[in-house]
Formats: C-alpha cells, sequence, structure tokens
C-alpha cells in the first residue's frame, strides 16, 4: 500500500498562520466532514486554539449516517466546545451557526449589553481540512460569493472583515489546516471522501477498504446499491471487488471498475454512511 507523505514543512507553515489569524477572532468555526468527524480535525488545532471558542460544524450532513451524527454531537459537547450538523450546500441561511455562536458568547453578549454597548461585533474565522466546505459556508454565512483567495503569504497584513447580516464579522479567507495522517486507514478514509488527492493512494485500495467498510458496517445499503444477494455479501471484498468488476463489464480494467465504485460512492448511490464510527474510539 502507498504511503501518504506528511510534510512537517507545510505542517509549520499552516500552523504559524493558524495562530496569527487565532489573535483577531473570538470564536472558531471548525469545518469538519461530518462523514469523518474525527479523521478530518487535526489535533494541532486543539493546541492552538486553547482557551477560545469553538463550534465544530459537521457538514455534509447529507451524505453521512444521521445516527451517528447524532452521537457525534452529544460526544463533542463541552463548555468550550459546542457542535452542530449541517447541509452547507442545500441550506439557504445558516441561521443555526449564528444561534450557536450566539450560546457560546453568551457571557461576552451580555456583558455588552449590561454596559450599554450598541455597536458589538463578534469575530469569527473558519477553519478545516481542504475539501470539508470552508468556502461554502463562508460564503452561505456571508450572504453572497466572496472571491475566496486561499492561503496566501503575510495574509495577517491584509485581513479582510465581511460583515454579516448580524453582530458577526467573519474573516475571509479560511485557515486551511492540512490532515494529520497517522495511520493508512486514517489516509484512505481521506481519500475516499475527496479531501485528498486520489492520485495519492491507488484507486483500488480506496475500493477495497470501502467494500470491506461496508461489508461490515453497512452491508444492506451495499447490496441496494448492486443488487446483490447475501451470498455475495459474504465474499470477501477482494473476491466482492472482482464480483462488480465483471458485473460493470470491466472485469480487465481494476483502477476503472475501482473508481467507477468510488464516484458511485461519492454521489450517494452507496446511501450515507459514516466512516467514524463513535462506539469504535469509545471501546
Ligand atoms: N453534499 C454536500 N456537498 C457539500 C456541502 N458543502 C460543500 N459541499 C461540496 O464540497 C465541495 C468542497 O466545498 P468547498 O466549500 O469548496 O470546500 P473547501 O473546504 O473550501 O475546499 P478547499 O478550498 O479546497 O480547501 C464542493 O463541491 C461543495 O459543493 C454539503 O453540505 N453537502
Ligand atoms: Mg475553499
Amino acid at each position: 500500500m502507498t504511503i501518504i507523505q506528511w510534510y512537517p514543512g507545510h505542517m509549520n507553515k499552516a500552523k504559524n498562520q493558524i495562530q496569527d489569524r487565532l489573535k483577531l477572532v473570538d470564536v472558531v468555526l471548525e469545518i469538519r466532514d461530518a462523514r469523518l468527524p474525527l479523521s478530518s480535525a487535526n489535533p494541532v488545532l486543539d493546541q492552538l486554539i486553547q482557551n477560545k471558542k469553538r463550534l465544530i460544524i459537521l457538514n455534509k450532513k447529507d451524505l453521512a449516517d444521521a445516527s451517528q451524527t447524532k452521537k457525534w454531537q452529544q460526544y463533542f459537547q463541552n463548555p468550550q466546545v459546542a457542535s452542530v450538523a449541517i447541509d452547507a450546500q442545500h441550506t439557504q441561511h445558516l441561521q443555526i451557526i449564528i444561534q450557536k455562536i450566539n450560546q457560546l458568547m453568551a457571557a461576552k453578549l451580555k456583558k455588552f449589553q449590561q454596559s450599554g454597548v450598541q455597536n458589538y461585533t463578534i469575530r469569527a474565522m473558519c477553519i478545516g481540512i481542504p475539501n470539508v466546505g470552508k468556502s461554502t459556508v463562508l460564503n452561505k454565512l456571508a450572504g453572497k460569493n466572496i472571491a475566496v483567495t486561499g492561503n496566501r503569504p503575510g495574509v495577517t497584513k491584509n485581513q479582510n472583515w465581511i460583515k454579516t447580516k448580524s453582530h458577526i464579522e467573519l474573516l475571509d479567507t479560511p485557515g486551511v489546516l492540512w490532515p494529520k495522517i497517522d495511520d493508512e486507514t486514517v489516509g484512505i478514509k481521506l481519500a475516499l471522501s475527496g479531501a485528498i488527492k486520489d492520485s495519492l493512494v491507488p484507486q483500488t485500495d480506496i475500493a477495497l477498504f470501502a467494500l470491506d467498510f461496508f461489508q461490515k458496517h453497512y452491508p444492506q445499503l451495499l447490496q441496494a446499491a448492486y443488487h446483490l444477494t447475501t451470498t455475495d455479501l459474504q465474499e470477501n471484498n477482494k473476491e466482492l471487488f472482482l464480483h462488480l468488476c465483471q458485473q460493470f463489464n470491466m472485469a480487465d480494467d481494476y483502477e476503472r471498475s475501482a473508481n467507477k465504485l468510488i464516484q458511485d460512492l461519492r454521489k450517494g448511490i452507496w446511501g450515507q454512511y459514516t466512516l467514524d464510527w463513535v462506539q469504535e474510539i469509545d471501546s
């Protein structure tokens, strides 16, 4: 299996940029993929954030297993951290995010009110690994499409604040955190979700992982997606893969079959699924 390279240089650069920008905000909107509530996080953020308020946004909930999403929201709850599950792509007004920010910032808001301050502002920034939906969330919160320029050097010298319809201002550029790939499974899960480039992991490795995972956790979904029999499902993942290659009339092209499986999965043809399970980390 291909080992995904991890470059500490990238990490340090991102870390420094995020550290500078954190000083400017009251609350961090940490976007994660609802299918990967742990694997799409980077623990470096825990060290950087320290006492800052944080809202964990489990985005793409439309693709995730709803029962797991609920469990993860309970799991993340604590006084400094709130969590919310959203589908930023298909929701016009992300009012729920504003509500959660207000709850997290209740003490500060109360102080403003008590001292008669009318024009107060809460400042927030979006942060997250690639492809989790940072720009989508930012645009929806801003109520317009902002040109998001991505990671650029010296960003702290040119901060732009975007006003929203509420008292919240957002930093214009989301912070890109690189994923922390400390084992192969995390790397494969990230590849499957589209968070890291497909070219970094062979398509057949990703497809075999997906088949094995669904055989264990979501056999009915897999069965329905490809009209499989119960006997087909009991084959090991490699046998099942060969079976599907034949079914697709692609028996001589494993990479193409694997790619079809991955694209089907990403399009939602396999149904809604979560790749990190709460039970697995509790045990
Ligand atoms: N199904 C679904 N797709 C979403 C959702 N939010 C964003 N997407 C899609 O996910 C892809 C990535 O979204 P972006 O907003 O560009 O993500 P990003 O985190 O800014 O990505 P980078 O800038 O590459 O780091 C796009 O194709 C979006 O349309 C969601 O809630 N559900
Ligand atoms: Mg973006």
